[in-house]
Parts: C-alpha cells; structure tokens; sequence
C-alpha cells in the first residue's frame, strides 16, 4: 500500500477505530465545543430565522485551504470560506435574490437547483457578475454548486451546499430536532504532512480518497456524534453533492417513517430503511427512536463508508 494508506487508512478505513478513542486534551475539547457549537447552529440557526417575502444571500467565492478531518488539509474552492458552503433557508413562495462577489481571478458561479431560469444567469464568467433573483415555487432540499467550467473540478473542490425550501404551510409532521448533512467527496491523497492535493484523474475515474458528511472525514465520530432525543422526531435535511457517487442513506437500527423525495412532501415514502440520493439531489429523512444509544448512519455502498461516509448520531432521554 502507498505511504497515504498506512497513515490515513486510519483517517478513512478504519474510523470507527478513530470513533472510538477517547477525548483527551484542550485540543480535542476545543474540536468537541466547536462542533457542539456547529450543531447548535445547525439546530436552532434555520428556524430561528425571521421570514419577509423576499430574502437576499450574499456569498464570496474565495479559495481556502481546509482542514477535512483526521489532520487533513485541502486547498478547496469554498463559498464563504467554508466547504459545504452556508446552508441557505428560505420559505416556498419567497423571492430568493443570489449574489456572488468572486474575489479570485477564476471563474465561479453558482447555479441553486431551486431556481426556475436561464441557467446563463449562474454564470462561472469571470467578467460576469452573478446577481440573479428567483421565486421559490417547489417545496425541498436542493443543492447548489458552482456552475464554472469544469464543474466536476469545482464541486470536488469544495464549492457546494444545500438550500432548504420550507413548504408554504410548513413540515406535514411538525416540529422537530432538525439537522442538516450534506455529503461530498475529496479526490487526492495526503502527503507526509497531511496535505491533500487535488487529482483530476481521479475525479474523472469518479474514484474519491474520502467520502464525507459536512466537509470532513469523522465529522461526527464518536467523540462529537449528533446529539438527539428519544421520543423526539428527528428531520435530516441530506444533500448528496457528489460530483460522482449515488449515496444511499441509512441509519442501524432505524426505519425512515417518512422519506420526501427532494425533499417536497408531495413526494412521501413510508417505513423505508435505506434511500439513495444522487449527486445533485436532496430528500428529508424523518424518524424517532425510543431506545437510547448510538446509532451509526453511514452511506451503504461498503466502499463509500470505508472512505469516511459514516458517522454517529447519538440518543438519550
Ligand atoms: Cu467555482
């Protein structure tokens, strides 16, 4: 096996080993806060937000190098500074203006699979502002990525997130402890250091180093799972970025009580225990669990697990 692989395999392959090692140090306590901190804001950030008719976002494109989990860096592509990029709420019915300011000499764009118009206005022209508007008429969880030539290389790169479309009368089932997972993939290997250099080859043979849930390699592990409630129901905003992968998602020992194709709930399954999502599309997955403890949620494909595409979500009373 190659250098990486005797080092990182352990970022990777053997996670749940990573899972299981204990906290220690101000480091890893500093990491834990953070990521409570992350999934804080994940839970409370949306839905505490105040809805108009009309709602603007304002993304800068700008490259950034990234820490992707296990000692991990990357030289990514980000919205924001960040890989996925902010996750966008808006309300169906809303007039929903994009701007991006591009501080790079690169192209960049970003096309937002909610909106209904010329996909010239997504630009990726480097001499093309990226200021467009558009009403969110469909209910849903979609992508958005950048929409500059090769769009393989940017998405892989780091430039994509999720926009949640609220239904105009809100979730069918209510309130809930609500999260958002967004999946992707990282084609390179580390170097000596730690250092992932993007591989284009590799991109195009759709073959990832790392398969990861919100950017990072053991973002959620067993040292910071996702916290929930027994008794609770649970909704998972999921968006599968890819550029390649189908993700099919499923939680041990859950059964999905609702599944929303892309999200919208006119497109309901019922009791489903695994569901796949290929890249570019989003769903809603909701379920309660009585019985605490760690449930681990993973994409099935065994190879895309291996690669990082797990992770644990947490139950108590
Ligand atoms: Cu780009």
């Amino acid at each position: 096996m190659a250098n990486y692989s005797r080092k990182y395999s352990t970022a990777a392959g053997s996670i749940e080993t990573v899972m299981r090692r204990r906290p220690q140090g101000a480091r890893r306590i500093a990491r834990r806060a953070a990521a409570a901190l992350a999934l804080a804001g994940m839970l409370a950030g949306p839905m505490a937000a105040a809805h108009a008719d009309s709602r603007s976002f304002t993304l800068t494109a700008a490259r950034k190098r990234v820490a992707i989990g296990a000692g991990m860096t990357y030289d990514a592509w980000t919205y924001d500074g960040e890989v996925p990029g902010p996750v966008m709420h808006v309300k169906q019915g809303e007039e929903v203006t994009i701007h991006l300011d591009n501080r790079t000499s690169e192209a960049h764009g970003i096309e937002v699979m909610a909106a209904q118009i010329s996909p010239r206005h997504f630009s990726g022209d480097p001499t093309a502002a990226v200021d467009y508007s558009f009403k969110a008429g469909v209910p849903g969880v979609f992508d958005y990525h950048c929409s500059a030539i090769p769009v393989l290389d940017h998405v892989a790169s780091g430039m994509y997130g999720m926009m949640i479309v609220e239904p105009s009368k809100g979730w069918p089932d209510g309130p809930a402890q609500e999260l958002t997972l967004i999946q992707g993939e990282f084609y390179g290997k580390p170097n000596d250091k730690g250092f992932v250099t993007a591989d284009h080859e590799a991109m195009l043979a759709a073959q990832p180093s790392f398969i990861v849930f919100n950017g990072a390699v053991s973002r959620f592990g067993a040292s910071n799972p996702i916290e929930i409630k027994t008794g609770k129901l649970v909704r998972i905003f999921f968006v599968n970025a890819g550029p390649n992968l189908v993700s099919t998602f499923h939680i041990s020992g859950v059964i999905f009580s609702t599944v929303y194709q892309s999200g919208n709930p006119a497109d309901a399954l019922r009791d489903v225990p695994s569901f796949s999502v290929a890249p570019g599309q989003g769903a809603v997955f909701e379920f309660t669990v009585s019985d605490p403890g760690d449930y681990r949620f993973s994409d099935t494909a065994g190879a895309h697990s291996y690669k990082g595409a797990l992770g644990i979500i947490r139950a108590s009373q």
